[in-house]
């Protein structure tokens, strides 16, 4: 039997899925051929998927510790305890602890384990039985985000296929190859018609062999690649005639622009004046579209980086109109009646994402005496890995539902087994396109998995909230889409296909119009803060990028065995001040936080003042790239700069 139903992955693509089912299993995973974004293609890490539902290493029963964990064999020290039992305890702890110490000594965590639109309801038990503390800002888009809503007054994309009618496409940041694999037929379709395709970028990806162009910055200097381009676009008259029209703040950003020449400009970011003139042609020959990545704004001038991006298209006129814009997110909630969470709003205390560890830590009177964390594994996830364990492990009683026992379980005093996204209903909206789509159980779980929203409507009953979960998953379908009916969206119709949001303009901004106080673009005024410097003791930025074969810390098959593997130019290896690496050999990753051991791989592509780890090592295993990273704060938006560590690699001792 095939049957539709969609990815709730965190990634801008947000495919529709095909799933065959025999004799209720899973066997194949494709792509849905009806869905225009995914085409009938699906990710490497996602056609795997059937294995994560099936794994031995699966949790089927609610587990309550024992004893302590022993990394090698953490299950151990968890006893198997019956359903009744764990949700009669955690009840219990719910209210010993909002009747001693009120509900703000008891936080929820949640991140992008599953972006379906019924996830929201897992805030919502805290809400409703608090409110609890809450998180605050976002490590993921958190400063873009926030840049692009102060200067647009909203954070917006043109459709995904309007792409074709660009001339000039920079993916600035963007390695769609890794993390956004659907881009690559429409940027080949553009490229088709006549675009020019430009890579910016420390590491010369995949995509950029199909480049026209390919700049490699040093780290982190992008903000004053984008003030010499600025620069440049004045020298040259190449400035929209009536940018004033839509720029508020026009001669003063001229003004910050012109007070350096394009050479100073560049002092830090390694790239000749000549390229970025290259770079300001193609640039003129519109409509240039920039897209976005996320990765360089994880950085402490992260959301000034983001705003000079915005500049540059308010000031030549690149947005509001086909083919134009800087695509940075798309608004995947829109149109989902959510109203009734307030979210941070009415939280009585927030706890910062990118500084987790430490604050739960530190925070007082009372402390906070009880977690739940649901949808992430902050241990691996965010900054300063082992301050997140020690922070989970050191309260009163930690919650962690999960479908695997990650390092972020393993600090808990219960877990409780949860559904994979194949089975359970949903919906999911995109922050990479327009387009909506009906999540479906299209299998059983095991006996003994629960989905969040039947833990927590259980859980509502034994606290006593009444009416804090009257539905089940298909009522609260219908009740969030309730907006969305007279635009001709029912669950029947998201059943039979994924929808674009009939609301959302093609065009982002069209007619150059703004939801800003005075209906222009915000120009940034402020010159943007060099990222913290590398220093001769850890002289290289430490870049953790996704990879293709997992996503985030959820992988499948045999990654995340042995020592990481980091990427170093053979040149930067030779010249090690602790000796020279081969490609192959053994040594230790620092940086002031910690040490790793590695393996060293040599890669030409990558600029020499980096190395790369991928994304979501396992901290148990000693491959956490957080081990190492320091919990800082972004600029704009309370993201974290993650790829602004740096670091040193060193022989590892015979
Ligand atoms: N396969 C896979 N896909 C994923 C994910 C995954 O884990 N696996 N994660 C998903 C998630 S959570 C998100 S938010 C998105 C992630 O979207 P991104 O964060 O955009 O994804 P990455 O591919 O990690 O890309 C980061 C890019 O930023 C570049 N970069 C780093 N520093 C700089 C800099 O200073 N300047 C410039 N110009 N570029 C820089 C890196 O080289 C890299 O190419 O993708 C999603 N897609
Ligand atoms: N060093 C470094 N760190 C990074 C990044 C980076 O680029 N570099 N990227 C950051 C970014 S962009 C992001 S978005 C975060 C991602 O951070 P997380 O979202 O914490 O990352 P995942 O590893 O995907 O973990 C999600 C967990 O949720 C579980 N899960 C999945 N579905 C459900 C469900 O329905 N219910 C419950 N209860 N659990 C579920 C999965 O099994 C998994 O263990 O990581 C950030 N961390
Ligand atoms: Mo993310």
């Amino acid at each position: 039997m095939r049957q539709r139903t969609a990815c709730t992955r965190d990634c801008p693509d947000t495919c529709g899925i095909i799933a065959t089912v025999e004799e209720g299993r899973v066997v194949q995973l494709q792509g849905d051929p009806e869905h225009p974004v995914t085409s009938g293609t699906l990710c490497e890490r996602t056609k795997d998927y059937a294995k994560r539902v099936e794994s031995s290493e699966r949790l089927t029963t609610p587990l309550l510790r024992a004893g302590r964990v022993d990394p090698a064999n953490p299950r151990a020290a968890y006893k198997e305890i019956s359903w009744e039992e764990a949700l009669e305890l955690c009840a219990k702890k719910l209210l010993q602890f909002r009747e001693e110490s009120g509900p703000e000594s008891i936080f929820h965590y949640q991140c992008g384990g599953s972006l379906g639109i019924l996830k929201r309801l897992n805030p919502w038990f805290f809400e409703s039985f608090g409110p609890c503390a809450a998180k605050r800002g976002n490590i993921c888009e958190g400063a873009g985000f926030a840049a692009q809503q102060l200067d647009f007054g909203e954070s917006e994309s043109n459709d995904w296929f309007d792409l074709e009618n660009a001339k000039t496409i920079v993916l600035w940041g963007k390695n769609p190859n890794v993390s956004s694999v659907h881009l690559l037929p429409v940027l080949k379709r553009a490229k088709k018609k006549g675009a020019k395709l430009i890579s910016i970028n420390p590491i010369r990806h995949a995509t950029s062999r199909s480049c026209d162009l390919v700049l490699q910055p040093r780290p982190g200097t992008d903000p004053f690649l984008a003030l010499a381009l600025a620069r440049i676009l004045f020298a040259k008259n190449w400035i929209h005639e009536k940018a004033e029209e839509w720029c508020n703040g026009l001669s003063e950003f001229r003004q910050m622009v012109e007070c350096r020449s394009p050479s100073d400009w560049l002092a830090s970011t390694g790239i000749e004046v000549e390229t970025v003139e290259e770079l300001a042609n193609h640039y003129f020959d519109g409509p240039s579209t920039i897209l976005c990545g996320w990765g360089m704004q994880r950085r402490a001038n992260g959301g000034a980086c983001i705003r000079l991006l915005d500049a540059l298209a308010g000031i030549t006129g690149n947005i509001g109109m086909p083919g134009a814009g800087v695509s940075f997110y798309a608004g995947r909630s829109a149109g989902f009646d959510l109203s009734f969470l307030k979210g941070v709003a009415v939280a009585p205390r927030t706890i910062s994402e990118p500084r987790l560890g430490a604050e739960l830590l530190a925070a007082a009177n009372p402390p906070i005496r009880m977690a739940w964390i649901t949808c992430g594994n902050p241990v691996a996830m965010l900054p300063e890995s082992q301050k997140v364990a020690q922070a989970l492990q050191s309260r009163e009683f930690t919650v962690v539902s999960d479908s695997f026992l990650t390092d972020t379980a393993q600090c808990a005093d219960l877990v409780l087994p949860t559904t994979t996204m194949l089975e359970e209903d949903d919906l999911v909206g995109s922050y990479g396109h327009h387009w909506i789509s009906n999540v479906r159980k299209v299998v059983d779980p095991p006996p003994g998995v629960r989905s969040d929203l039947e833990i927590f409507t259980e859980i509502a009953e034994h606290v006593g909230i009444p009416g804090a979960f009257p539905y089940d998953a298909e009522g609260w379908k219908e009740r969030l889409i309730r907006d969305l009916e007279p635009e001709g969206i029912t669950i029947d119709r998201l059943r039979q296909e994924s929808v674009r949001k009939p609301f959302v303009p093609k065009v982002a901004f069209e007619g150059r119009k703004f939801p800003t106080n005075d209906g222009r673009i915000q120009l940034i005024r402020e010159l943007p803060t060099e990222i913290p410097p590398a220093s001769r003791e850890f002289p290289l930025y430490l870049l953790s990028n996704a990879i293709s074969s997992a996503q985030g810390s959820q992988c499948e098959g045999e990654f995340q065995q042995g020592p990481p593997e980091v990427q170093v130019h053979p040149e930067t290896a030779a010249n090690l001040a602790g000796g020279p690496l081969q490609d192959g050999d053994m040594a230790v990753l620092e940086s002031e936080l910690g040490s790793m051991e590695v393996v060293v791989r040599h890669e030409d592509q990558l600029h020499p003042d980096a190395v790369a780890i991928p994304k979501g090592g396992w901290h148990h295993r000693g491959r956490s790239a957080n081990a190492l990273i320091r919990a800082r704060v972004t600029d704009l938006g309370e993201g974290a700069c993650y790829l602004d560590e740096t670091v040193r690699l060193r022989p590892a001792a015979r």
